[in-house]
């Protein structure tokens, strides 16, 4: 395939090519093909312009996902928008957060959450909705015009915010050109040998990179096909797996997968790629995976600044559990010392840093953060810590940043903390990933009372609640008289991980 610009001009040059070729596959419903996707995405650009998106403009979306949903984001690309998925997840007081940073000329919702936003509405926001079968504002008109020209854009402009949680508790919007998106499917294009023969189990939500610009991408630029999935469910999968070629999951997927018993090689006999990421896979399920279906789950690295950064072998090497492999097609990788910022020599443990065309140009308005994390020759820091095996195989071997991936979701501490600090009975708090067996690790809040206070679990939980995604609450808060210090004062987390580290037995 030649090089491409835009993911919006590929895909539209693959529905032109195979205007009735599926698409999305429903299970149980409807089969969608090219032409018709290509068509909603004109109706829904033409409803963009007339909604006053101009290029540059941010559309926002928090919609439950459908195949619509995509259709959205394509059609924000051909207006020259620069699309921001919001996680369905957010409550109220998020929102409010990434609407007043992003300032967005649209925002789409559910229309069950259209009352929640109404307040919104006026001045230089519209409101529109978009539900899970065709129905809400954005496409109700089935008469209303069809966009045909696209808004030529370059590599350099922004194609979407993609909201990061900092160390600093406030949530930074990465910045993706068009040319981000493109050479990173590309890249994955080559390296995972994807083309419109396959057909994709898709069941990843579509406000991440993972779910957005690595499997929806890559489908839409190849041309293949998508069983849609709104949700990940186990036996669905399984179900699925006969007619399918390619799945991509965080592990959680893959450690639920391990758990039927109908997962064999005969249920995976037109499979030829497992894709985990997003979160450490453990060894053992990679093991365990290999062991019951014949097939190495292929395990690649990435973050939501950079796309993905390496990926271990599709053909040509083994793919080696506990490691992330190499870097991709024109992506450099480097680990080195912190502080000085020096290369290490392969086996030492260092900061991982990256370069490439793959890597976002900063956060959204905030240039002094962006130039902080990037060296002078260009070099991206990841804050994850790792080292090179004696083949060249990345083995990311923990964070330096203060982070907890839950189910392939991030949660930063200090976001938590500020809240259970907020409360009357606590004088201070430390929030923790610990093992769980599902979600691989789990948060837990660890609280010191105020003076004479005797802080309770429930009534904390409800006092963070409005404020917090559910899948950041806490799964455990522990009342201790104080937080474990080093010498400097500071807060030893890595004392209290070791301390809870079986509160939820995994095997
Ligand atoms: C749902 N819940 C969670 C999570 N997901 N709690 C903690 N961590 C989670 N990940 C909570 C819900 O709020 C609910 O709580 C209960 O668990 C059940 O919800 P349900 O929706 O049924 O959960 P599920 O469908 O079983 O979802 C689990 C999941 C899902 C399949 C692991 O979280 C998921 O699809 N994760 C993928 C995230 C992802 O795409 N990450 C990629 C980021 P209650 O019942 O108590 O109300 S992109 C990225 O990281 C980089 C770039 C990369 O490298 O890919
Ligand atoms: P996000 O900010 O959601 O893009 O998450 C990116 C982070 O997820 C990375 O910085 C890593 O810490 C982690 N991550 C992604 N893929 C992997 C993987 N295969 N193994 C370990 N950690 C990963």
């Amino acid at each position: 395939m030649p090089p491409f610009a835009s993911l919006h001009r590929t895909f539209v040059a693959q529905a032109e090519r195979q205007p009735d070729k599926v698409l999305f596959e429903l299970p149980g419903e409807r089969n969608i093909t090219y032409g018709e996707t290509a068509r909603t995405v004109r109706r829904i650009a033409a409803r963009l312009v007339a909604d006053g998106v101009t290029p540059g403009d941010r559309v926002a979306m928090q919609v439950e996902k459908s195949p619509e949903a995509i259709a959205l984001y394509l059609a924000t690309l051909q207006v020259g928008g620069v699309f921001l998925p919001l996680n369905t997840a957010y409550t109220g007081t998020e929102m409010d957060y990434f609407l007043d940073d992003a300032r967005p000329r649209v925002l789409v919702c559910s229309p069950e959450r259209r009352s929640e936003h109404a307040h919104r509405e006026g001045g230089d926001l519209a409101v529109e909705t978009l539900g899970t079968h065709t129905d809400g504002t954005l496409l109700n008109d089935p008469a209303s015009p069809e966009l045909h020209e696209a808004h030529e854009v370059s590599a350099d402009d922004p194609a979407a915010i993609l909201y990061t949680s900092g160390t600093t508790g406030r949530s930074k919007g990465a910045v993706l050109t068009h040319g981000n998106l493109a050479s990173n499917c590309q890249a994955l294009l080559t390296a995972w040998q994807f083309t419109e023969h396959d057909r994709l189990i898709h069941a990843l939500p579509v406000f991440h990179v993972h779910g957005l610009f690595v499997a929806a991408n890559m489908a839409l630029a190849a041309g293949a096909s998508l069983h849609y999935l709104t949700k990940f469910d186990t036996e669905t999968i399984i179900d699925l797996l006969p007619r399918a070629t390619v799945l991509m999951g965080v592990p959680t997927f893959y450690t639920r997968l391990l758990k039927s018993e109908r997962l064999t090689p005969q249920a995976c006999a037109s499979m030829r790629l497992f894709v985990s990421g997003s979160a450490p896979l453990l060894a053992s399920d990679h093991e365990a995976f290999e062991a019951r279906t014949g097939h190495a789950i292929l395990e690649r690295y990435g973050m939501t600044e950079t796309g993905m950064n390496t990926s271990n072998p599709y053909q040509d090497g083994p793919r080696k559990p506990g490691t992330v492999g190499l870097p991709l097609p024109g992506v450099e990788v480097r680990v080195v010392d912190p502080e000085s910022g020096t290369s290490l020599p392969d086996g030492e443990i260092g900061s991982i840093e990256v370069r490439g065309p793959n890597v976002f140009t900063g956060y959204w308005q905030m240039p002094e953060k962006t130039a902080s994390e990037f060296r002078a020759d260009g070099f991206f820091i990841t804050g994850d810590l790792g080292r090179i095996d004696e083949d060249g195989y990345l083995c990311i071997v923990g964070r330096g940043k203060d982070l907890v991936i839950s189910g392939g979701y991030n949660i930063y501490p200090k976001e938590i903390e500020a809240l259970l600090d907020a409360h009357p009975t606590v004088l201070e708090s430390a929030v923790i990933g610990v093992p769980h067996p599902d979600f691989g690790e789990t948060v837990v809040a660890v609280v010191v009372p105020a003076p004479g206070q005797d802080p309770q679990e429930a009534e904390l939980l409800r006092f963070i609640a409005d404020d917090l995604a559910r899948f950041k609450h806490p799964r455990a808060v522990k009342v201790v008289p104080e937080l474990p210090r080093n010498v400097m004062g500071k807060v030893q987390k890595a004392e209290l991980r070791k301390q809870y580290a079986s509160l939820f037995p995994t095997a």
